[in-house]
């Protein structure tokens, strides 16, 4: 098995988090495609749209985040990524929805603050949709550690490379916001944080 992304990607770090969680990271190198090779024809037979990540394995090439760490559950189980129960397996994907939806778009559009200043109309738009999120997460999280269930899952998973992040774009998760804020602490504490963050 490979994974192609960049150590910068969120993506190509979601399904890195996932191999941290199973300690499979260092048994799967990562090759580092460039933004313009990712453009190229080689890249594009692995991936139609010329993203990143893809995993390879037995000469296949899977494309997508999400598509990769449900293989990767079924193929090493321990620890599970995504819950038995029907329900909250289906919850599961749900959040990890949500965070490609209602997160990483206002996160991508910060990475540029610095170029834009904090006034600009759409900066402003980006902290108001990541505070909406993190009013949700609080509210879902608090009377539960984790998002599903009772243990660490997809839906945890799907927001960790993007927490990692906050520091870098200048964004501090509200202290009034305690059960996120505490969620994130224990996210932090885990070992697949500290390998990839
Ligand atoms: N839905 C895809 C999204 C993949 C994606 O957006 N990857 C980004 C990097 S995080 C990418 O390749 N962007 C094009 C580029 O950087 O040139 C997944 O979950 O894998």
């Amino acid at each position: 098995m490979k994974l192609y992304g960049r150590p910068q990607s969120g993506y190509t770090k979601k399904v890195r988090i996932g191999l941290a969680e199973k300690g499979r990271l260092e048994q799967v190198p990562l090759v580092v495609v460039s933004r313009e090779e990712s453009r190229k024809a080689a890249h594009r037979a692995r991936h139609p749209l010329g993203l990143v990540p893809v995993l390879e394995h037995d000469g296949r090439y899977l494309a997508e985040s999400t598509a990769i760490l449900v293989y990767l559950d079924a193929v090493h189980p321990e620890p599970p990524l995504l819950p038995v129960d029907a329900w909250q397996r289906a919850e599961a994907f749900g959040w990890d929805r949500y965070a490609d939806q209602a997160l990483t778009p206002p996160v991508r559009t910060m990475m540029f603050r610095d170029e834009r200043g904090d006034d600009a109309p759409m900066i402003q738009a980006a902290q108001a949709e990541i505070r909406a999120v993190f009013d949700h997460l609080d509210h879902s999280l608090a009377d539960k550690d984790f998002l599903v269930g009772d243990a660490f899952s997809l839906a945890d998973l799907a927001f960790v490379a993007r927490l990692q992040l906050f520091p870098k774009i200048q964004f501090p998760l509200p202290d009034e916001l305690e059960h996120v804020v505490a969620w994130r602490d224990r996210l932090a504490e885990r070992p697949s944080w500290t390998a990839t963050g």
